[in-house]
């Protein structure tokens, strides 16, 4: 069990498989060390996923044996597709689901990027 509550790592998560080509998705950039895709129900003009390649649940297992190589090459990416998307001129929300409390669905680690308009403030 992770600090999240959530199960150690499923190889069949959805994600996974996307990552393996198994589920199609509508790629934005991959990496050596992540990919981003358009989110399959957006919630905003721009709505993309950056997924690690890693088998990370959650930010839990930052500490837990994810290489310093790999997180850095997944947050660099994370702002690199900020910045593609055309969303550093008006800002956006980068977002993180983690275990049941926190809402999150796929057990694969995601930061969400949402941009486009004005996101509300999300209320807990
Ligand atoms: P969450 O785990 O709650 O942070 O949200 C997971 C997100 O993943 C949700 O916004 C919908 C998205 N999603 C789920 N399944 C698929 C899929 O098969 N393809 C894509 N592109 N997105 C998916």
């Amino acid at each position: 069990m992770s600090v999240t509550g959530l199960p150690p790592y499923d190889d069949a998560n959805i994600f996974a498989r996307i990552l393996r080509g198994e589920i199609p998705c509508k790629k934005v950039v991959e990496t050596e060390h992540a990919l981003a895709f358009h989110d399959i129900a957006p919630q905003a003009p721009v709505h993309v996923l950056v997924i690690p390649k890693g088998r990370w649940v959650s930010a839990a297992d930052f500490h837990a044996g994810a290489d310093d190589a790999a997180i850095a090459g997944f947050w660099r990416l994370v702002s690199a597709v900020a910045k593609d998307q055309g969303l550093e001129a008006h800002g956006y929300r980068i977002l993180s689901n983690m275990g049941a409390d926190g809402g999150q669905e796929v057990p694969h680690f995601h930061v969400h990027i949402f941009g486009g308009r004005r996101i509300g403030r999300m209320v807990p």
